[in-house]
């Protein structure tokens, strides 16, 4: 056997793909934790689940459970960080992504141009037999000789050539599918998947693959001519004396890295407000960079249409109560006839009182969408409404000082953190996501008024982004200067109490 080279950039992309896998797929199965449910199904009708990790029965009806209430509690040693902290395993899973993506494209990029490759891509058809053969070995318990690895054996080449270039990638391709902004952007795309909940399960999927495969391959690496891969993987040569070090420097790693993958966990739920920001820190460059681009495409030409409505809605938030607001529940009972939407405020130096007459009268939105929740539901349905531009307009020009819009609800807060007193749910929009034309106050859904549960008498839309950020129960409307001001200072509800990004793009 020729002695087969393990560069040092080979051995550090590796080592750091490990760390960084781990990061990801304990985020990840944070996320899956705050909807501990797979469906196909893109209404995510109770019932139709094809998995779900929760012995929670979903009731039937609309409107008296919230996906909030359906969040299962993960274990820090589990997942990242753990303990229903969506927000911040949806921070850690963009931050760990980046970089995963980063060490990948390096690596793949060395292994393509240093020729490399040709040791994991099979490049003869006999690989198929040969796999079959080593499969068989296995099956019995036992080890193919080592003449097989040259340095890898065919069902070995088979696997990586499998997870590099196929896993990898639909893991990426999925990923992307799930986020609003790209949806809003490229319909056709999350449709080719199934649709959300299409790209979510393949996603799921994925993530077992490769949850299997690494631990196979870890622990074919020890037992299968450990002697050979050990030091292959610590010093990059073969050195069969060196068996008992480079095993002791591998263990040794195995449980630094491990280690890490706790420590950040608890290091996160030590202080959360510190992990957001910087969490936020590290990857809002890489948000910008990612998804800038991605603009609501203009015009109505929608991929989603009347065949796409689905039977069920979530729900997110129950209407406000009577020790919420007994203003809104005595509009509720009178119709909404005399509720007022409470628009302007100090910065544009006037307040307007408009009627759902008022808002009618201005010209319709309509449009037929998907909304997404950040724990990961679905729902279609058709929205109408008036655009918040045309609503702001009304004000007059932009206050030169003015770079947000705030909008506040009826209802409280689901919850805080650290269970404080629950806050008048809020949410803050930048000026980009203002001007989309599909960011409307609608009043309408499927063609009737707005249901109570979803809203009555006017939520907010906003096509680019998860539902959290799109008030129900609207109480006012105004321009403001910052949203450090408001609030805990993140721009949002769910951003104080989830710790969620500011933009709800992906
Ligand atoms: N006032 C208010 N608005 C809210 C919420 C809430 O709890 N209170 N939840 C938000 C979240 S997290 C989501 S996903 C959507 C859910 O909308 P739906 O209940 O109409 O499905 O509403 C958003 N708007
Ligand atoms: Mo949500």
């Amino acid at each position: 056997m020729v002695d087969p080279d393990f560069p040092l950039w080979l051995r550090s992309t590796h080592l750091i793909n490990f760390l960084l896998m781990g990061i990801v797929l304990r985020s990840g199965w944070e996320i899956l934790a705050s909807l501990p449910r797979l469906w196909w199904r893109n209404d995510c009708k109770p019932g139709t689940e094809w998995l779900r990790f929760t012995r929670r029965r979903l009731p039937k009806e609309e409107g008296v459970y919230t996906s909030l209430m359906d969040e299962r509690s993960a274990h820090p040693l589990l997942t990242l960080p753990g303990r229903k902290n969506v927000g911040l395993g949806r921070h850690w899973h963009g931050l760990g992504v980046s970089l995963w993506l980063l060490n990948g494209l390096v690596y793949v990029v060395l292994l393509l141009t240093t020729g490399l490759w040709r040791r994991i891509v099979p490049t003869s058809w006999d690989v198929f037999g040969q796999a079959w053969d080593s499969l068989v070995v296995y099956l019995g318990f036992g080890v193919p000789a080592i003449e097989h690895f040259q340095p890898y054996d065919a069902l070995q080449m088979l696997g990586y050539t499998v997870i590099v270039f196929g896993v990898a990638p639909l893991m990426i391709l999925t990923g992307i599918a799930m986020s609003p902004a790209v949806r809003s952007r490229f319909p056709w795309y999350v449709k080719l998947w199934g649709g959300h909940q299409g790209a979510r399960s393949v996603h799921f999927l994925g993530m077992v693959v490769m949850t299997l495969f690494i631990i196979m391959h870890v622990g074919l690496v020890f037992l299968v001519h450990p002697e050979y891969n050990l030091p292959h993987m610590v010093f990059g040569v073969t050195d069969t004396a060196r068996y008992a070090q480079a095993f002791t420097i591998a263990v040794a790693t195995i449980v630094v890295v491990v280690g890490l993958w706790i420590a950040l966990s608890y290091l996160t739920l030590a202080n959360r407000p510190r992990a957001h920001r910087v969490l936020v820190t590290l990857t809002e460059p890489v948000r910008r960079l990612a998804l800038a681009r991605f603009k609501p495409r203009m015009g109505r030409q929608r991929s989603f249409t009347e065949d796409d409505l689905s039977e069920f809605h979530w729900t997110n938030g129950l209407p406000p109560t009577a020790d919420e607001s007994t203003e809104w529940l005595a509009h509720r009972d009178a119709g909404f006839t005399d509720w007022r939407l409470q628009l302007g405020g100090e910065l544009s130096g006037k307040t307007l009182q408009l009627s759902l007459e008022d808002l009618q009268r201005l010209p319709r939105t309509e449009y037929i969408a998907v909304h997404t929740c950040m724990q990961g539901w679905s729902a279609t349905s058709k929205w109408a409404g008036v655009s918040l531009q045309d609503v702001l307009d009304l004000l007059g020009p932009r206050p030169p000082a003015a770079q947000y819009v705030l909008i506040t609800s009826y209802g409280l807060a689901q919850e805080m953190i650290d269970h404080r007193p629950r806050e008048p749910f809020y949410s803050v929009l930048d000026l980009d996501t203002v001007a989309e034309p599909e960011t409307i106050l609608a009043y309408e859904r499927n063609d009737r008024p707005l249901e109570v549960h979803l809203g009555a008498p006017l939520r907010l839309r906003v096509e680019s982004q998860h539902g959290y950020k799109m008030v129900k129960w609207i109480r006012s409307i105004e321009w403001i200067v910052d949203y450090a001001d408001y609030g805990d200072g993140r721009g949002g509800t769910r951003e104080d109490a989830a710790l969620q990004a500011f933009n709800g793009r992906i």
